[in-house]
């Protein structure tokens, strides 16, 4: 049985550290780590011996204010070292513990703690890598102020660095080199970072708005310094806005950010040293595509944005992890909205929620953004804690509304600056600075799954009245059954829900204008049904509900497909707008999966006649909106509608449907989609600006349908553009025309990826997207071609870029070949699972949880699913991570 960690154990802590004196010693062999620890007893705290952890460390050395300690004064296991006594006499209430371990980063393949990479030496400590480097008691609410010192060979490595400010460094003897860094914040240990690396340098400064020159510098493999200036320039963005939008100022004189190629996340914020996955810093145009560039910006907004939401003010407990997280993600999401398309950016994030979250929410590892319990805190990195954890705070902020939320935030901080606190704590400042009473709001952080929110309107001319009534339900998840199973409460209620509610008239204005300055209403859903009455209204208006998708729950609202029409056309949500586009897309796509996804009978000539418009009004007005406007519904979110309805999930089906319609839209707007492709040619250089991506991304889109064409225009006009396009001077076209032709069964093909690869094949990142093109495409056969992959010498398994590029697109993003009615997709999986799970037991376990909704499929891919978790399951010595994700699974 797994040990589970419970949230109503939290006890603080004995002892208190109030500094750690690092010393870290890097040789050939092995690298020795000296901690001095100053320890002082909790007042608060319960009493008892100091428990420090420790991982995969050597100890040299234990002594206590210079007395070296005997056996009988600590005990020592696997994971936690003792400290009981000093020479048989009490400990003192404070002293100062001396450790000296060894430790072998050149073997540690977990990327947790301190390991090597190419270039050199690099840390994760988040969430508990700390204890792979030194003894130390690895839990959030123990704040130290921490020094460092860091020896290794000049040559190799010639930057030593940590957190904070450098306060001295020298040479020792002919060959090796120190550095002494000196944090002026007490911090957490997840927090700390050690680099010891031979890296180039970007340098580059930035005034605060009260004067502080902060010094600023990426660091980044020897020869890429011509991609870094992107993540250069979002990261001086990301300093100004949060002080114009929260006036929260950089605290430090020095701001550094390292990539590094082995990283098992996106970005760490560690104090003042982020450490970075290479895949959000490095950008160039003939390597980075649009989105590369977008992800950059949020990414570095997003550790930056940590330096108040997670480092200033920190977690008490694992519990909290959404505390920083959901809140950093909100403010990443308010950064992206500000600084580029705020309906485009509200848009991705939506669909994300629903790619990523909706499933997480309905499958075994169901979670609220709190949760109470855990077996491996490195599972609980999710779609849930991050994603929903920041709608949860956006409807905190539609609730109190831009002004109020901003009081909050200035209230958190004034309490709270240097302390490690509870969500609780969070939305207490945010009630008192708006006082509005949260206290029902707060369920919002013990309930699992998506809400259901019903909406029935009705309208009586003869006294111009419209009366929307609304109620919510929330059924029971895996995670309430594991509740049960546990013996804990089940807490029970309707939830707050914030309805941003739209009437727009049959002219396209909006009703509600003369009350709501931007035409919206926010309900407030208090009750499990609750009506809402409009006077005034001077005639049947179509309801847009959820306006900017105020709340993460799913809709049930039978409008018809005039009324969507009519949506699509005039919300002045242009969020509400898209999602009307996207609920019609739905329900004809469904259509098509019971008709069995072949003839095209069940596609409504008002379905093409609207995607026309869309493709008019993107290439007079928006294109970037109407790019998000033609992106059917995905595989996995149609498959999640037929589950949620209670049917078997049919991927073949899915898939058939999808194609179908494209097929037939591109077969009835072909003129159209020609047009776009002219239209929208560049006209400038390339530039990732909001202008330029939009066009981009409608033409490519355009691309994509026309390749959907008939064999001979397919042959006679879109192949040579797609060949040429391979050839373009920016990765955002190239790798359309690659995406593009690696789902076309043609000779083209297989030149255009040799090509590309020839091409690529010393830049990690790029070859990373060849990878990717070829594991998510649909021809047949994909699943045997991911495992040729496996073996190219492109992929390394040990390298956690390259299984995601390759075995996570698979299993997430190809659904069709990945539940392939032969179970090899599952066994793909599970083979590179079990390969995995050894090396690195936190990428091996996200992997696994492309098995979360095997029990909505068909018995014989149940049955093949099953095996394979099985398997995994008897393996000796499965990893806890792995464990607890396929236990779940298989609950
Ligand atoms: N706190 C980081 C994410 C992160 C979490 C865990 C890691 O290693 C296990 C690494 C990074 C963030 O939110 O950006
Ligand atoms: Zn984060």
């Amino acid at each position: 049985m797994l040990d589970t960690i419970y949230l109503k154990d939290y006890a603080p802590p004995a002892w208190l550290i109030d500094k750690l004196d690092l010393h870290v010693a890097i040789h050939e062999e092995y690298t020795e780590v000296r901690g001095m620890l100053a320890c002082r007893r909790n007042p608060a705290g319960p009493g008892g011996e100091l428990v420090l952890d420790g991982e995969e460390l050597a100890l040299q050395e234990l002594s206590l204010g210079g007395t070296a300690l005997v056996d009988s004064d600590y005990t020592l296991d696997d994971d936690t070292l003792c400290i009981r006594a000093v020479r048989g006499a009490a400990l003192p209430d404070h002293f100062t513990l001396e450790t000296r371990v060894r430790i072998d980063p050149d073997s540690n393949t977990q990327l947790s703690g301190l390991y090597r990479s190419r270039d050199g030496y690099f840390s994760q400590c988040e969430a508990q890598g700390f204890r792979r480097i030194s003894f130390f008691p690895d839990r959030p609410d123990i704040m130290a102020r921490f020094s460092c010192t860091i020896e290794a060979e000049r040559q190799d490595f010639p930057q030593l660095l940590s957190n904070g400010n450098l306060v001295a460094s020298g040479t020792l003897g002919n060959t090796r080199h120190w550095a002494r860094w000196e944090d002026p914040y007490a911090k957490p240990c997840y927090l700390f970072a050690l680099v010891a690396a031979k890296l180039d340098m970007l340098e580059d400064s930035f005034v605060t708005r009260s004067g502080r020159v902060v010094r600023l510098a990426v660091y980044v493999e020897p020869g890429k310094l011509d991609q870094c200036g992107h993540a250069m320039s979002a990261l001086k963005k990301s300093m100004s806005w949060d002080e114009q939008r929260f006036g929260l100022e950089m605290d430090l004189d020095h701001y550094m950010i390292v990539a590094v190629g082995d990283f098992n996340m996106g970005a760490m914020e560690n104090k003042g040293l982020n450490i970075f996955n290479t895949k959000y810093v490095l950008a160039r145009p003939d390597t980075a595509t649009d989105s590369d560039y977008q992800n950059i910006d949020r990414v570095i907004a997003h550790e930056y944005f940590h330096n108040w939401t997670g480092n200033r003010v920190t977690c008490r407990d694992w519990f909290q992890l959404s505390l920083k997280e959901g809140l950093t993600v909100f403010r990443d999401q308010e950064f992206s909205a500000d600084t580029h398309s705020s309906a485009v950016t509200r848009i991705q994030s939506v669909r994300q929620l629903r790619i990523a979250q909706f499933p997480e929410d309905a499958g075994p590892m169901a979670h609220p953004i709190r949760p109470v319990s855990y077996a491996e805190i490195n599972n609980f990195y999710t779609a849930t804690v991050y994603e929903k954890g920041a709608e949860v705070v956006r409807m905190i902020h539609t609730l109190i509304g831009r002004d109020a939320f901003r009081h909050g935030m200035d209230l958190y901080f004034q309490r709270h600056d240097g302390q490690a606190v509870t969500c609780e704590d969070f939305v207490a400042a945010m009630q008192d600075a708006s006082g509005l009473d949260l206290s029902q709001f707060r369920r919002w952080y013990s309930r699992a799954g998506t809400p259901h929110l019903k909406a029935e309107g009705c309208y009586d001319a003869a006294v111009q009245r419209y009366t929307l009534t609304l109620s919510q339900s929330l059924a029971p998840t895996a995670y309430e059954q594991r509740l049960q199973d546990a013996g804990l409460a089940i807490e029970e209620g309707p939830l707050h829900i914030p309805v941003a509610l739209g009437l727009v008239l049959p002219d396209g204005s909006d009703a509600l204008e003369r009350e709501y300055p931007a035409g919206t209403c926010v309900l407030s859903l208090t009750e499990s049904t609750q009506r809402f009455v409009f006077d005034h209204i001077p005639a049947e208006p179509v309801a847009s509900v959820l306006r900017g998708f105020s709340a993460p729950v799913h809709l049930d609202f039978p409008q018809s497909d005039a009324e969507l029409a009519h949506l699509m056309a005039y919300d002045s949500d242009a969020c509400n707008r898209w999602e009307a586009g996207q609920r019609l897309a739905s329900r004809v796509l469904l259509a098509g999966v019971a008709a069995g996804g072949q003839d095209t009978a069940w596609i409504p000539e008002s379905f093409v006649a609207a995607v026309d418009r869309v493709l008019d009004d993107g290439m007079r007005h928006d294109a970037a909106l109407a790019a998000e406007a033609l992106i059917l519904p995905a595989e996995q979110v149609l498959a999640e509608e037929m589950a949620g309805r209670g049917q078997i999930i049919d991927p073949e089906a899915i898939h058939r449907s999808r194609l179908t319609l494209r097929h037939h839209l591109a077969a009835r707007l072909r003129d159209k989609f020609e047009a776009a492709w002219q239209a929208l040619a560049p006209s400038s250089p390339y530039a990732p600006d909001g202008l330029q991506v939009g066009r981009r991304a409608l033409r490519n889109l355009a691309l994509g349908y026309l390749a959907e064409s008939d064999e001979a225009y397919l042959k006679g006009h879109v192949m040579p553009r797609l060949m040429a396009q391979c050839n373009a001077d920016n990765m955002t076209d190239v790798i359309a025309a690659l995406g593009t032709l690696a789902n076309l069964d043609v000779a083209e093909r297989t030149t255009a990826l040799a090509d590309f690869y020839t091409r690529w094949q010393d830049e990690a990142l790029v070859v990373d997207k060849w990878l990717q093109v070829q594991a998510t495409s649909r021809l047949p056969g994909t699943a045997m071609r991911v495992r040729a992959l496996m073996g190219h010498g492109a992929f390394d398994i040990k390298n956690p870029n390259k299984v995601y590029a390759l075995v996570r697109a698979f299993c997430a993003a190809n659904p069709r070949h990945f539940h392939g009615a032969d179970g090899e997709g599952y066994r793909l999986a599970a083979d590179v699972i079990l390969q995995l799970q050894a090396m690195n037991p936190q990428v091996a376990a996200r992997i696994a949880r492309a098995f979360d909704r095997w029990r909505q499929f068909d018995s014989e891919r149940q049955s093949h699913a099953r095996t394979q978790l099985e398997r995994i399951q008897g393996s000796t010595n499965l990893a806890r991570d792995v464990a607890e994700v396929v236990g779940n699974a298989l609950g």
